[in-house]
């Protein structure tokens, strides 16, 4: 019998394999670690940065580091940032364009998921002037873009070709 550590190791790799059909190679490739200090969730990989920022400051420094502002995608995602990152945080929404049009992007990516937190009516766009967005274990809301607000980078995990 494998030892246990192996098969979590090996369901833990996310093998994907390419193949262009006919006389054409296979190719193959695996996600690798991701980076000293960047926590890994799924095929992808978190880091908190060491200052609480302003919107589109948290914006331009996760993208200096390889990376988008983070986005979760479903309620699994947001979890595991709370409990392992930071218990609040910006998410990269924003109703700047149009008020009460929200706009949610993981990097170029559309994302329709939504938890705005109901009991205190969010988003509320509170004092007139709430276009950007935070989570944390109640849900979403609406804060000041220019709020500081804890931030967190998202990347994909390094893929490795052979
Ligand atoms: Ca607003
Ligand atoms: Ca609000």
């Amino acid at each position: 019998m494998l030892p246990k550590r192996l098969i979590v190791g090996l369901i833990s790799l996310c093998l994907m394999i390419r193949c262009t059909g006919g006389n054409e190679r296979c190719g193959a490739s695996i996600r690798g670690a991701c980076p000293p200090a960047w926590s890994r969730w799924g095929d992808k990989c978190y880091k908190q940065l060491s200052e609480d920022l302003p919107w589109a400051e948290a914006k331009q420094e996760c993208i200096k580091m390889g990376s988008v502002l983070v986005m979760p995608q479903s309620q699994e995602e947001t979890e595991f940032l709370l409990k392992n990152l930071a218990p609040f945080f910006r998410i990269n929404c924003n109703d700047l364009q149009v008020e009460g049009t929200w706009v949610c992007q993981d990097g170029t990516t559309d994302v329709e998921y939504r938890n705005w937190r109901e009991e205190t009516g969010e988003p509320n766009n509170g004092a007139g002037g709430e276009d950007c967005a935070v989570t944390d274990k109640s849900g979403w809301n609406d804060v000041s873009c220019e709020f500081h607000a804890p931030t967190i980078c998202k990347r994909p995990a390094p893929q490795l070709h052979f």
